[in-house]
Protein backbone atom coordinates (compact mmCIF):
# COMPACT_ATOMS: atom_id res chain seq x y z
CA UNK A 1 0.00 0.00 0.00
CA UNK A 2 1.23 3.57 -0.63
CA UNK A 3 2.12 5.66 1.90
CA UNK A 4 0.58 8.63 3.33
CA UNK A 5 1.48 12.10 1.27
CA UNK A 6 2.82 15.04 3.20
CA UNK A 7 3.76 18.23 1.66
CA UNK A 8 5.47 21.06 3.84
CA UNK A 9 8.05 24.12 3.02
CA UNK A 10 9.69 27.24 4.17
CA UNK A 11 10.85 30.50 2.38
CA UNK A 12 14.20 31.40 1.46
CA UNK A 13 13.98 34.48 3.32
CA UNK A 14 17.44 34.48 4.80
CA UNK A 15 20.93 33.13 4.82
CA UNK A 16 19.96 30.62 7.32
CA UNK A 17 17.63 29.07 9.44
CA UNK A 18 17.01 29.90 13.00
CA UNK A 19 16.51 27.34 15.38
CA UNK A 20 12.56 27.62 15.77
CA UNK A 21 12.40 26.61 11.89
CA UNK A 22 14.29 23.54 12.86
CA UNK A 23 13.00 22.70 16.12
CA UNK A 24 9.40 23.79 15.06
CA UNK A 25 9.39 21.97 11.52
CA UNK A 26 12.51 20.17 9.75
CA UNK A 27 13.35 18.20 13.41
CA UNK A 28 9.56 16.71 12.66
CA UNK A 29 9.85 16.67 8.67
CA UNK A 30 12.98 14.25 9.45
CA UNK A 31 10.77 11.90 11.63
CA UNK A 32 8.11 11.97 9.48
CA UNK A 33 9.46 11.54 5.98
CA UNK A 34 9.56 7.57 7.21
CA UNK A 35 6.28 7.00 7.64
CA UNK A 36 5.44 9.69 4.44
CA UNK A 37 5.06 10.41 0.99
CA UNK A 38 7.16 13.73 2.16
CA UNK A 39 7.00 16.92 -0.71
CA UNK A 40 9.49 19.32 0.55
CA UNK A 41 9.93 22.91 -1.06
CA UNK A 42 11.78 25.98 -0.86
CA UNK A 43 8.55 28.31 -1.46
CA UNK A 44 10.38 31.11 -3.45
CA UNK A 45 7.62 32.18 -5.10
CA UNK A 46 6.27 32.99 -1.59
CA UNK A 47 9.76 34.75 -0.60
CA UNK A 48 8.64 37.06 -3.43
CA UNK A 49 5.66 38.71 -1.50
CA UNK A 50 8.37 40.55 0.34
CA UNK A 51 11.28 43.20 -1.63
CA UNK A 52 14.23 40.84 -2.56
CA UNK A 53 17.44 41.58 -4.04
CA UNK A 54 17.76 39.12 -7.04
CA UNK A 55 21.17 37.54 -6.71
CA UNK A 56 20.36 37.18 -2.99
CA UNK A 57 17.04 35.50 -3.48
CA UNK A 58 18.87 32.63 -5.64
CA UNK A 59 21.47 32.07 -3.05
CA UNK A 60 19.32 32.14 0.44
CA UNK A 61 16.86 29.62 -2.26
CA UNK A 62 20.54 26.96 -2.22
CA UNK A 63 21.14 27.82 1.54
CA UNK A 64 17.58 26.91 2.38
CA UNK A 65 17.83 23.60 0.48
CA UNK A 66 21.48 22.94 1.43
CA UNK A 67 19.94 22.75 5.15
CA UNK A 68 16.96 20.84 4.26
CA UNK A 69 19.56 18.17 3.58
CA UNK A 70 21.85 19.01 5.94
CA UNK A 71 19.13 18.38 8.96
CA UNK A 72 18.05 15.33 7.52
CA UNK A 73 15.72 15.04 4.70
CA UNK A 74 17.06 12.81 2.28
CA UNK A 75 16.34 13.69 -1.38
CA UNK A 76 16.64 9.96 -2.23
CA UNK A 77 13.28 9.33 0.37
CA UNK A 78 11.70 12.48 0.36
CA UNK A 79 10.95 14.98 -2.65
CA UNK A 80 13.06 18.08 -1.56
CA UNK A 81 12.80 20.89 -4.54
CA UNK A 82 12.24 24.66 -5.58
CA UNK A 83 8.50 25.86 -5.94
CA UNK A 84 9.16 27.41 -8.96
CA UNK A 85 11.40 24.42 -10.61
CA UNK A 86 7.58 23.38 -10.66
CA UNK A 87 5.37 25.39 -12.89
CA UNK A 88 2.19 23.76 -11.95
CA UNK A 89 2.45 25.78 -8.54
CA UNK A 90 1.65 29.23 -9.99
CA UNK A 91 -0.93 27.91 -12.76
CA UNK A 92 -3.41 25.87 -10.02
CA UNK A 93 -2.91 29.44 -8.26
CA UNK A 94 -4.92 31.13 -10.91
CA UNK A 95 -7.09 28.17 -11.26
CA UNK A 96 -8.04 27.87 -7.57
CA UNK A 97 -8.08 32.30 -7.04
CA UNK A 98 -11.51 31.77 -9.75
CA UNK A 99 -13.07 29.87 -7.00
CA UNK A 100 -11.90 32.11 -4.24
CA UNK A 101 -13.69 35.08 -2.40
CA UNK A 102 -12.72 38.20 -1.95
CA UNK A 103 -13.70 38.73 1.01
CA UNK A 104 -12.87 35.19 2.34
CA UNK A 105 -9.00 35.97 1.76
CA UNK A 106 -9.28 39.72 3.09
CA UNK A 107 -9.98 37.74 6.77
CA UNK A 108 -6.92 35.52 6.72
CA UNK A 109 -5.42 37.34 9.56
CA UNK A 110 -1.79 37.19 8.53
CA UNK A 111 -2.75 39.28 5.76
CA UNK A 112 -4.36 41.93 8.04
CA UNK A 113 -1.40 42.03 10.53
CA UNK A 114 0.60 42.32 7.54
CA UNK A 115 -0.96 44.97 5.16
CA UNK A 116 -1.92 46.97 8.32
CA UNK A 117 2.04 46.88 9.31
CA UNK A 118 3.49 47.94 6.35
CA UNK A 119 0.39 49.96 4.87
CA UNK A 120 -1.73 49.38 2.14
CA UNK A 121 0.20 51.14 -1.18
CA UNK A 122 2.88 49.04 0.27
CA UNK A 123 1.04 45.41 0.59
CA UNK A 124 0.52 43.75 -2.74
CA UNK A 125 -1.56 41.78 -4.70
CA UNK A 126 0.65 39.02 -3.65
CA UNK A 127 0.74 39.15 -0.15
CA UNK A 128 -3.40 39.10 -0.60
CA UNK A 129 -2.98 35.62 -2.51
CA UNK A 130 -0.20 34.13 -0.81
CA UNK A 131 -2.83 31.54 0.85
CA UNK A 132 -4.08 30.61 -2.45
CA UNK A 133 -0.74 29.58 -3.87
CA UNK A 134 -0.13 28.12 -1.04
CA UNK A 135 -3.91 25.93 -1.58
CA UNK A 136 -2.26 25.05 -4.89
CA UNK A 137 1.14 23.85 -3.17
CA UNK A 138 -0.65 21.58 -1.26
CA UNK A 139 -3.37 20.38 -3.27
CA UNK A 140 -1.07 19.57 -6.16
CA UNK A 141 0.24 16.63 -4.47
CA UNK A 142 -3.32 15.25 -3.35
CA UNK A 143 -1.93 15.61 0.21
CA UNK A 144 -2.86 14.03 3.31
CA UNK A 145 -1.27 15.54 5.71
CA UNK A 146 0.29 19.78 6.14
CA UNK A 147 2.39 20.21 9.31
CA UNK A 148 2.40 23.47 10.06
CA UNK A 149 2.64 25.97 13.24
CA UNK A 150 0.01 27.26 14.65
CA UNK A 151 -0.24 30.59 12.55
CA UNK A 152 -0.47 28.99 9.33
CA UNK A 153 -3.79 26.96 10.70
CA UNK A 154 -6.28 29.15 9.09
CA UNK A 155 -4.39 28.92 5.63
CA UNK A 156 -4.47 24.90 5.73
CA UNK A 157 -8.56 25.67 6.45
CA UNK A 158 -9.06 27.69 3.32
CA UNK A 159 -7.04 25.04 1.75
CA UNK A 160 -10.03 22.54 2.77
CA UNK A 161 -12.64 25.17 2.04
CA UNK A 162 -11.10 25.56 -1.65
CA UNK A 163 -10.62 22.19 -1.99
CA UNK A 164 -14.42 21.04 -1.00
CA UNK A 165 -15.55 23.76 -2.73
CA UNK A 166 -13.71 22.69 -5.99
CA UNK A 167 -14.66 19.17 -5.55
CA UNK A 168 -18.36 20.10 -5.20
CA UNK A 169 -18.51 22.18 -7.91
CA UNK A 170 -16.44 20.26 -10.96
CA UNK A 171 -16.47 17.25 -9.19
CA UNK A 172 -14.25 15.23 -6.69
CA UNK A 173 -10.58 16.32 -7.82
CA UNK A 174 -8.53 17.07 -4.82
CA UNK A 175 -7.74 15.01 -1.70
CA UNK A 176 -8.79 17.57 0.82
CA UNK A 177 -5.96 17.57 3.52
CA UNK A 178 -5.15 18.10 7.15
CA UNK A 179 -3.51 20.44 9.03
CA UNK A 180 -1.23 18.56 11.82
CA UNK A 181 -0.62 21.23 14.28
CA UNK A 182 2.36 21.81 16.27
CA UNK A 183 1.95 21.88 19.81
CA UNK A 184 2.66 25.71 21.55
CA UNK A 185 5.94 23.92 23.28
CA UNK A 186 7.47 23.32 19.98
CA UNK A 187 7.18 27.36 19.03
CA UNK A 188 10.36 28.76 20.09
CA UNK A 189 11.18 32.67 21.05
CA UNK A 190 13.40 35.20 20.42
CA UNK A 191 16.34 35.02 23.49
CA UNK A 192 15.74 38.46 23.60
CA UNK A 193 12.48 38.76 23.65
CA UNK A 194 11.11 35.71 25.12
CA UNK A 195 7.76 36.47 24.81
CA UNK A 196 8.12 37.61 20.48
CA UNK A 197 8.20 34.04 18.17
CA UNK A 198 12.07 33.75 17.24
CA UNK A 199 12.05 34.90 13.31
CA UNK A 200 14.48 34.96 10.00
CA UNK A 201 13.10 38.79 9.80
CA UNK A 202 13.56 39.33 13.42
CA UNK A 203 14.86 43.57 13.69
CA UNK A 204 18.15 41.99 15.31
CA UNK A 205 20.35 39.33 15.45
CA UNK A 206 21.11 39.48 19.18
CA UNK A 207 18.21 36.93 19.88
CA UNK A 208 18.20 34.40 17.16
CA UNK A 209 20.21 31.42 17.00
CA UNK A 210 20.97 30.75 13.59
CA UNK A 211 22.01 27.22 12.22
CA UNK A 212 24.72 28.47 10.29
CA UNK A 213 26.10 30.57 13.26
CA UNK A 214 29.77 29.98 14.04
CA UNK A 215 29.42 27.82 16.93
CA UNK A 216 31.19 30.61 19.27
CA UNK A 217 28.94 32.96 18.48
CA UNK A 218 25.62 30.75 19.50
CA UNK A 219 27.36 29.78 22.41
CA UNK A 220 27.59 33.53 23.00
CA UNK A 221 24.38 34.24 22.18
CA UNK A 222 23.14 31.66 24.67
CA UNK A 223 25.15 32.70 27.33
CA UNK A 224 23.04 36.04 27.03
CA UNK A 225 19.72 34.79 26.78
CA UNK A 226 17.10 37.33 28.71
CA UNK A 227 15.85 35.30 32.02
CA UNK A 228 14.93 36.69 34.96
CA UNK A 229 16.02 37.54 38.48
CA UNK A 230 14.79 34.91 40.16
CA UNK A 231 17.65 32.30 39.75
CA UNK A 232 15.95 28.77 39.84
CA UNK A 233 15.72 26.81 36.60
CA UNK A 234 11.83 26.34 36.16
CA UNK A 235 9.11 25.92 33.45
CA UNK A 236 7.09 28.89 33.51
CA UNK A 237 5.66 30.67 30.30
CA UNK A 238 3.99 33.14 32.39
CA UNK A 239 6.22 33.74 34.99
CA UNK A 240 9.98 32.92 33.51
CA UNK A 241 9.45 33.18 29.75
CA UNK A 242 13.07 33.41 29.06
CA UNK A 243 14.47 30.40 30.85
CA UNK A 244 10.97 28.35 29.68
CA UNK A 245 11.85 28.90 26.21
CA UNK A 246 15.53 27.77 27.25
CA UNK A 247 14.39 24.72 28.80
CA UNK A 248 12.17 23.99 25.37
CA UNK A 249 14.97 24.26 23.16
CA UNK A 250 17.25 22.48 25.34
CA UNK A 251 14.70 19.74 25.94
CA UNK A 252 13.89 19.59 21.99
CA UNK A 253 17.14 19.17 21.09
CA UNK A 254 18.27 16.63 23.76
CA UNK A 255 14.90 14.65 23.39
CA UNK A 256 14.44 14.84 26.97
CA UNK A 257 11.79 16.05 29.48
CA UNK A 258 11.66 19.47 31.03
CA UNK A 259 11.21 18.43 34.56
CA UNK A 260 14.25 16.10 34.25
CA UNK A 261 16.21 19.25 32.92
CA UNK A 262 14.96 21.38 35.94
CA UNK A 263 16.50 18.09 38.33
CA UNK A 264 19.76 18.47 37.07
CA UNK A 265 19.82 22.04 37.39
CA UNK A 266 18.47 22.63 40.95
CA UNK A 267 20.09 25.00 42.59
CA UNK A 268 22.88 25.25 40.47
CA UNK A 269 22.56 28.90 38.46
CA UNK A 270 21.78 30.16 35.43
CA UNK A 271 25.16 30.41 34.33
CA UNK A 272 25.45 26.63 34.79
CA UNK A 273 22.29 25.93 33.17
CA UNK A 274 23.23 28.18 30.20
CA UNK A 275 26.86 26.73 29.43
CA UNK A 276 24.89 23.25 29.68
CA UNK A 277 22.41 24.72 26.59
CA UNK A 278 25.20 26.28 24.96
CA UNK A 279 26.93 22.88 24.47
CA UNK A 280 23.78 20.79 23.52
CA UNK A 281 23.35 23.89 20.56
CA UNK A 282 27.08 23.41 19.46
CA UNK A 283 27.16 19.59 19.28
CA UNK A 284 23.79 19.53 18.02
CA UNK A 285 24.23 22.33 15.07
CA UNK A 286 28.22 22.35 14.39
CA UNK A 287 27.65 18.82 12.16
CA UNK A 288 24.35 20.47 10.42
CA UNK A 289 26.33 23.83 9.46
CA UNK A 290 29.43 22.01 8.60
CA UNK A 291 27.27 19.56 6.10
CA UNK A 292 25.49 22.74 4.40
CA UNK A 293 28.91 24.63 4.01
CA UNK A 294 29.98 21.41 2.20
CA UNK A 295 26.94 21.23 0.24
CA UNK A 296 27.14 24.80 -0.98
CA UNK A 297 30.93 24.06 -1.64
CA UNK A 298 29.51 22.36 -4.54
CA UNK A 299 26.52 24.20 -5.80
CA UNK A 300 26.16 22.34 -9.50
CA UNK A 301 26.26 19.23 -7.32
CA UNK A 302 23.09 20.69 -5.34
CA UNK A 303 21.68 22.23 -8.52
CA UNK A 304 21.25 18.83 -10.15
CA UNK A 305 19.96 17.04 -7.31
CA UNK A 306 17.18 19.81 -6.64
CA UNK A 307 16.38 19.15 -10.26
CA UNK A 308 15.85 15.64 -10.44
CA UNK A 309 13.52 16.20 -7.33
CA UNK A 310 11.41 18.86 -9.07
CA UNK A 311 11.30 16.38 -11.89
CA UNK A 312 9.47 13.94 -9.41
CA UNK A 313 7.41 16.95 -8.25
CA UNK A 314 6.53 17.71 -11.43
CA UNK A 315 5.23 14.75 -12.60
CA UNK A 316 2.90 14.45 -9.49
CA UNK A 317 1.84 18.05 -9.95
CA UNK A 318 1.28 17.58 -13.52
CA UNK A 319 -1.15 15.00 -13.47
CA UNK A 320 -3.70 16.71 -10.69
CA UNK A 321 -3.06 20.25 -12.81
CA UNK A 322 -4.11 17.93 -16.32
CA UNK A 323 -7.25 16.85 -14.18
CA UNK A 324 -8.47 20.37 -13.02
CA UNK A 325 -7.75 22.05 -16.49
CA UNK A 326 -9.73 19.22 -18.16
CA UNK A 327 -12.69 20.08 -15.56
CA UNK A 328 -13.18 23.31 -15.54
CA UNK A 329 -13.26 23.16 -19.22
CA UNK A 330 -9.93 24.56 -20.74
CA UNK A 331 -9.09 22.96 -24.12
CA UNK A 332 -6.53 20.63 -24.29
CA UNK A 333 -3.50 21.34 -26.32
CA UNK A 334 -3.22 18.61 -28.90
CA UNK A 335 0.22 17.30 -29.35
N1 LIG B 1 9.96 30.43 16.39
C1 LIG B 1 9.48 29.33 15.82
N2 LIG B 1 9.15 28.29 16.60
C2 LIG B 1 8.65 27.15 16.04
N3 LIG B 1 8.47 26.99 14.71
C3 LIG B 1 8.80 28.00 13.90
N4 LIG B 1 8.75 28.17 12.58
C4 LIG B 1 9.20 29.40 12.26
N5 LIG B 1 9.58 30.06 13.38
C5 LIG B 1 9.32 29.23 14.42
C6 LIG B 1 8.31 27.14 11.63
O1 LIG B 1 9.25 27.09 10.58
C7 LIG B 1 8.61 26.97 9.31
C8 LIG B 1 9.05 28.17 8.49
O2 LIG B 1 8.11 28.67 7.67
P1 LIG B 1 8.35 29.97 6.78
O3 LIG B 1 9.75 30.09 6.36
O4 LIG B 1 7.33 29.89 5.70
O5 LIG B 1 8.02 31.24 7.64
P2 LIG B 1 7.73 31.62 9.11
O6 LIG B 1 6.86 30.66 9.79
O7 LIG B 1 7.22 33.01 9.06
O8 LIG B 1 9.19 31.54 9.73
P3 LIG B 1 10.16 32.70 10.10
O9 LIG B 1 11.45 32.09 10.47
O10 LIG B 1 9.52 33.61 11.09
O11 LIG B 1 10.36 33.44 8.72
P4 LIG B 1 10.04 34.91 8.22
O12 LIG B 1 10.82 35.80 9.11
O13 LIG B 1 10.52 34.90 6.81
O14 LIG B 1 8.56 35.14 8.32
C9 LIG B 1 7.12 26.87 9.61
O15 LIG B 1 6.75 25.50 9.68
C10 LIG B 1 6.98 27.51 10.98
O16 LIG B 1 5.85 27.05 11.71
Amino acid sequence: MSKPRLYSGMQPSADSLQVGNYIGALMQWRDLQEAYDAFFSVVDLHALTQPNDPAELREKTRRTAAQYIAAGIEPAKSTLYVQSHVAAHAELAWILSTVTGFGEAGRMTQFKDKSQRYGSDATSVGLFTYPVLMAADILLYQTDIVPVGDDQKQHVELTRDLAERFNSRYGDTFRVPMPVIQQDTARIYDLQNPTAKMSKSAESDAGVLWLLDDPAVSAKKVMRAVTDSDGTVRYDREAKPGVSNLLVIYAALTGRQIPAIEDEYAGRGYGDFKKGLAEVVVNEFGPVRERALELLDDPAELDRVLAANAAKAEDVANRTLGAVYDKVGLLRRTR
